[in-house]
């Protein structure tokens, strides 16, 4: 392995905690993390004092039936209770909880107490419109509060939801139903994005076409647009609203009920129905927001995900909330009516936390620094991201761009299946490396092995995989418990795979590598995509980069790159060997593409990941797998022609 390609994955930078923020910060020491190690159980059971129960749990783990673990048995709480009740008891109740931006300029603040009441009512008209303890309800709405509203009734009568995100199909939003067998559908006329509106209820029609699980409609009247109502089965929201009862008793649930499904984005075949539960998921959620994001009662918060992901469900909704945070919720693009639209929310609420992805920094990476540097962005003090690995790049752009080189950033690792952050900084004591997720949060046990099992040493690949349970882990998958063991905890008895490569470095530093199946093996050197990916990115003209193993014959596998250009470059032949060059002259000859094409844009799936999966069908000339998670389909068949001309 070249020295370059050792400098590229062990980032020498190292950031200290600012002394400033360190000094005022939740975590300043280790005690935390030594307590964790010290006793797990016990520092679990001490993270659910933060929760309100209305019975005790008798068991923090039950672990006699693995892996179908078991957290904080035979407690009773309320999710509903516990984000919105619990803070109209305190001074929280005039607090805003909610701050919604709409894409086109309206905005709308809701305390605690409004959340309350609005959560109360429709709760009540859930259940008049026949939705019981258990049934499963399909949330197909944009970002507006009343999606939120949504899932917290959900959860006030026990009804586990199922959110299935604005951007997709009908024909997704189908499956979807169809798997979870789901009773209600609760969404919207429509929403704005980038200007146009995305007909959502246009959407739901089509994915109730012929036989169906749904009785009930229920829609929200965001956009005001002409929709058709199905007279005995679609119903108004604010017609309902109008008039519910003001106060719907919170269910006692118990602390294994399930909370909801959510289907993990397509990356392979059939979309995964993730099943969470209640207890330990609410345990997890707020205490990692609390302190990863070092959460102080004055903060105003913005995470820009969708409720659609899993992101949106623990880190807008139920981590922030039952921590009684203020909470911004923005509808639409950033681009939208301009490239700052981020920079002008944050300059507009005095935003201090921040958390996206890094795909989105790439993106104003590319708009250029212009467009922050309008804007006001002095209220920032904490930066995070999730998603994908961070280029180490884009890390620093962020850092003194966006963070005005004062903000700590933590780089959270997590999934679907993990419901909460995993592998983090707590910013106040944890030194940051960029493109480093640095280590596990206390009480989280992660290690990087070989397929053996065997740990591998520091620098060197391997499989990560988590040692012990944790309270906000997925509980099974919906209705296919075989498929939950086989996919998780096959490979590693007693160990659950994530799925991911990783390396530890010398100071115990996680360096995620990505997905297992987007490691490419070129001559018996494994290669992680995104380390050629970020390679890439770092010469001057390139905005973004996708990277593939292909089929070789004597190589086993060759490295293929997908390229988009910074606007106006010209993608040339020189340009095609200046690149190759770039790449073997950053991570070592062993790294150099064998093809690269350019392309105005990349394949991604709705969450902004790049369908890497798509990119090796059409490179090895095979035909396409499930597209139905792809943003734009259209951006494949270009692909498809341009790789056809220069292939
Ligand atoms: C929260 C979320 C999970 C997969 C995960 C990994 C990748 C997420 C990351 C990261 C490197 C990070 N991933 N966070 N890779 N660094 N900080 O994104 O859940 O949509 O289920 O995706 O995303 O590959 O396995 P989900």
């Amino acid at each position: 392995m070249s020295d370059n390609f050792e400098a590229l994955l062990q980032e020498s930078r190292i950031f200290e905690p600012p002394a400033e923020f360190k000094e005022k910060a939740k975590v300043a020491d280790l005690s935390l993390y030594e307590w964790a190690e010290r006793d797990f159980l016990g520092f679990w059971a001490d993270a659910a004092k933060d929760i309100e129960w209305f019975l005790p749990f008798e068991k923090v783990l039950d672990d006699s039936d693995a892996p179908f673990y078991r957290w904080y048995t035979g407690g009773k709480l309320n999710v509903s209770y516990n984000c919105v009740d619990r803070h109209t008891k305190s001074f929280r109740r005039n607090k805003a909880a909610l701050i919604f931006e709409g894409e086109p300029g309206d905005s709308k603040i809701l305390t605690y107490q409004e959340l309350y009441r609005e959560v109360n009512k429709f709760a009540n008209v859930l259940k008049k419109l026949g939705v019981q303890k258990g049934d499963r309800v399909t949330i197909y709405m944009p970002m507006i509060p009343e999606a939120v509203i949504a899932m917290l009734a959900c959860t006030r009568i026990g009804a586990p939801h199922s959110v299935v995100f604005g951007g997709f199909s009908s024909q997704a939003l189908k499956d979807r139903i169809d798997d979870a067998k789901a009773k209600l559908l609760i969404t919207a006329d429509g929403g704005y994005r980038r200007g146009s509106i995305v007909e959502l209820k246009k959407n739901a029609d089509a994915a109730l076409e012929g036989e169906t699980t749904i009785e009930k409609v229920v829609v929200v009247k965001r956009t005001g647009q002409e929709v058709p109502m199905t007279e005995g089965r679609d119903y108004w929201y604010h017609e309902l609203m109008a008039d519910a009862a003001l106060y719907c008793e919170p269910e006692q649930c118990d602390a294994e009920d399930m909370l909801f499904i959510l289907y993990s984005s397509g990356t392979t075949g059939k979309p995964k129905g993730i099943q969470h539960t209640t207890g330990g998921y609410l345990v997890g959620v707020h205490t990692t927001f609390k302190y990863i994001f070092d959460y102080r009662e004055e903060d105003i918060y913005w995470c820009t995900a969708d409720i659609g992901w899993i992101t949106g469900h623990s880190y807008i909704v139920y981590g922030p909330l039952s921590n009684g945070a203020t909470v911004v919720l923005y509808e639409g693009a950033p681009d939208w009516p301009q490239k700052d639209r981020f920079w002008e929310i944050i300059e507009k609420y005095r935003v201090n936390i921040l958390y996206t992805a890094p795909t989105a920094i790439r993106t104003f990476m590319r708009w250029g620094e212009k467009w922050p540097k309008g804007r006001d962005l002095s209220s920032l003090r904490l930066l995070g991201t999730v998603g994908e690995p961070i280029n180490p790049e884009a890390w620093i752009w962020y850092h003194e761009h966006i963070g005005g080189g004062r903000c700590p950033i933590v780089d959270t690792w997590w999934q679907t299946e993990t419901g909460m952050i995993m592998i983090t900084p707590l910013p106040g004591v944890i030194p940051t490396k960029p493109g480093s997720a640095t280590k596990p949060f206390p009480g989280v046990e992660a290690d990087v092995v070989n397929d053996k099992g065997e740990p591998v040493p520091p620098g060197q690949g391997g499989y990560l995989v988590l040692k012990k349970p944790w309270p906000a882990m997925l509980r099974t998958l919906y209705g296919d418990p075989e498929r939950y063991k086989n996919t998780y905890w096959s490979k590693f008895p007693g160990w659950y795979f994530t799925g991911d490569g990783a390396k530890k470095d010398e100071d115990g530093y996680f360096w995620i590598l990505g997905r297992v199946d987007d490691v490419i093996n070129v001559s018996g050197h494994r290669i992680g995509t995104m380390e050629v990916e970020s390679a890439l990115v770092e010469h001057p003209l390139v905005a973004e980069a996708a990277v593939i193993g292909k089929s070789h014959e004597v190589k086993g596998q060759a490295i293929a790159a997908f390229v988009t250009l910074k606007e106006g470059v010209e993608g040339t032949p020189e340009l095609v060997q200046e690149l190759k060059q770039f790449v073997a002259q950053k991570i070592g000859a062993l790294a150099r593409p064998d093809d690269i094409f350019f392309t105005a844009e990349l394949p991604k799936t709705r969450s902004g990941k790049i369908m890497r999966r798509l990119l090796r069908d059409i490179a090895e000339g095979r035909a396409l797998g499930d597209t139905t998670t792809l943003t734009d389909p259209a951006v494949i068949n270009k692909i498809k022609e341009q790789y056809k001309d220069e292939g």
